[in-house]
């Protein structure tokens, strides 16, 4: 049976292999690697919607988007919807820097996926995702913060990306947007 093809724009290469694995059994991906106008906003659900209506209007077919961060509690939720700019700018290393010294360690990954088709409404599909920032680097999988970023005491660099998937914030944003999207087109 032919698979739907889903659209996603992303400049970033560790979240299209954390979608393909993810949807691998229902649709084919086919990335539009570009970056697109990003709101200045706090809430990721209006920065991926305003992407993905921007997106299937300029590409002229049906995308999704995902926005994503790491919101962590002693930072008071920094560097959340900055997350990209901090990931190039202070690095990981400057995340631990800024965390040395504090016992609360807790923070959370959100994932938003934005779906839209041209002319239409955008809709959106939020995941979270609860852990722990580390007191150092650790492992070598994954990409952006999953080396300081632990999920019940297990490190999420050391995490396969079948293992990530299983239990990440883009997993539970990405399967709420498959279980729909099939439905929609059955
Ligand atoms: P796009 O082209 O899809 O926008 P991006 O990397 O700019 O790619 P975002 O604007 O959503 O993506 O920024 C999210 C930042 O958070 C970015 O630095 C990611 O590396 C990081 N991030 C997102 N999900 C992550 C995950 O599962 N593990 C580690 N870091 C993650």
């Amino acid at each position: 049976m032919l698979r739907p093809i889903i659209c996603f724009v992303t400049t970033n290469a560790g979240k299209l292999r954390e979608a393909k694995d993810l949807f691998k059994e229902h649709f084919e991906v086919e990335q539009v690697d570009t970056t697109y106008p990003e709101l200045q906003e706090d809430d990721l659900s209006k920065i991926a919607a305003y992407g993905a209506r921007y997106c299937a209007d300029a590409l002229n077919k049906e995308v999704i988007v995902e926005d994503s961060g790491l919101f962590i509690d002693a930072l008071k939720g920094f560097p959340g919807p900055y997350s990209a700019f901090v990931q190039k700018t202070l690095g990981n290393k400057g995340i631990l820097k800024l965390m040395e010294g504090v016992e609360g360690r807790r923070a959370e990954f959100r994932s938003v996926v934005g779906y839209c088709a041209p002319g239409q409404e955008p809709v959106t599909f939020t995941g979270i995702w609860w852990g722990d920032i580390l007191t150092e680097e650790t492992g070598r999988n994954g990409f952006g913060y999953d080396p300081i970023f632990s999920y019940r005491k297990y490190p999420v660099g050391e995490m396969t990306v079948e293992q990530k998937n299983e239990v990440s914030h883009r997993r539970r944003s990405m399967i709420q947007f498959r279980d729909w999207y099939l439905s929609k087109i059955k």
